[in-house]
């Protein structure tokens, strides 16, 4: 006899519910891949008036597929209807970079769609509420909905390690590449790392890299020449590789990311592996504190925790300071525009 759902539904928001990446990752939310088998789910997809009308057609769609999991679609412009109650929030939703347009006018036109998303959250999802920023710049978003959820404090119990950024794109392109060069398959490989901003200054990792059934440490199978002119470039760079191949910006991969990191946070990592996330800092491996910051963490109990007491070379120490170095000046921007 086939089973049927038996736990309570979890209520999961998604902005930029029209765009691209939701066009992907809602579905397999919907197929239980995120929160397990036997868990319903209840969706709340945000977006901007203009895209209400074929956010319903998304739905329309969710409904058509039948799937068994999905107890209730809810599609709205207003917060406080998206974030009511919710305990997993994807923010994806956000203002593409326009052709030629400076950081700073990025920066400033998501602040103003950041820094409200986190105050509803705060008034409106649920005190354990787990928060994914994927809309760019991620982390820098990220730190505005911290701020925004730090400010509401007393009447929120949001809690500001519960707020994140995605780096996992970076870590499964950095293993792909890797699997492919070592001609491992990608469940053998542990312990990559990427460090810093998802921008171009991140710092794809392998120093720790390991094979998964042997024990053996893999990063002298890969040289130094491979590690720094190919490797290195070609992850911080793959989104304008893919848009230059494809003709449209990381969809289904980015959404794939996005259910494995929050699947992970939800469910647990693999035994003896670590995974990447952006989280605010809490002062380790000499990244200043506040700052959202990709680190190699474990998720224990459904609370990330940043893998402690791993040795830090040289070479590393410049790679992870050029990008939190990106990372502050982007900090400082949004304190010149009054963000937070
Ligand atoms: P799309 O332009 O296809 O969709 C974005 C959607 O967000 C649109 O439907 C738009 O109406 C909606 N939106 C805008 N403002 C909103 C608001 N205030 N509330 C609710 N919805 C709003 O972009 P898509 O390809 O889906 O990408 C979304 C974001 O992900 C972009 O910022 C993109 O740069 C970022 N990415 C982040 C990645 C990461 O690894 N962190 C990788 C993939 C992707 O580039």
């Amino acid at each position: 006899m086939a089973s049927t759902p038996a736990l309570a539904p979890v209520t999961v928001t998604v902005t930029g519910a029209a765009g691209q990446i939701a066009y992907s990752l809602l579905f397999r939310i919907a197929a239980g891949e995120v929160f397990g088998p036997t868990t319903p789910v209840n969706l709340r997809l945000l977006e901007i008036p203009n895209a209400v009308t074929a956010a319903e057609g998304v739905a329309l769609e969710l409904f058509d597929s039948a799937f068994p999991l999905l107890n209730d679609v809810e599609v709205t412009d207003g917060r406080a209807t998206a974030f009511a109650g919710a305990d997993a929030v994807f923010l994806v939703g956000a203002k593409p970079r326009g052709k030629g347009a400076e950081r700073a006018a990025l920066i400033a036109d998501n602040g103003k769609i950041f820094g409200p998303q986190g105050h509803a959250i705060s008034d409106y999802a649920s005190d354990d509420v787990r928060v994914l920023v994927v809309g760019n710049p991620a982390n820098t978003n990220a730190a505005i909905v911290v701020a925004a959820v730090e400010n509401e404090r007393g009447g929120s119990g949001v809690s500001a390690g519960h707020i994140t950024a995605m780096t996992r794109l970076d870590h499964n392109r950095a293993l792909a590449q890797v699997a492919a060069k070592l001609s491992l398959p990608i469940s053998r490989l542990q312990r990559l790392t990427v460090w810093g901003n998802h921008s171009t200054t991140q710092f794809p990792d392998v120093t720790e890299l390991r094979d998964a059934a042997t024990g053996e440490a893999l990063a002298a199978r890969l040289s130094e020449h491979w590690l720094t002119e190919e490797f290195i470039p070609r992850v911080a760079r793959r989104g304008s590789e893919i848009i230059s191949v494809r003709g449209s910006s990381s969809a289904a991969s980015a959404a794939s990311a996005a259910v494995d990191h929050m699947r992970d946070w939800f469910q647990g990592t693999r035994e003896g592996d670590w995974v990447s996330v952006a989280l605010p800092s809490d002062g380790s491996y000499g990244v200043p504190e506040g700052l959202v910051s990709s680190f190699p963490c474990r998720s224990v109990n459904g609370e990330w925790e940043i893998v402690q007491g791993l040795e830090i070379g040289d070479v590393q120490r410049a790679r992870i300071d050029a990008s939190v170095a990106d990372l502050q000046a982007e900090a400082a921007t949004v304190r010149a525009l009054g963000l937070v």
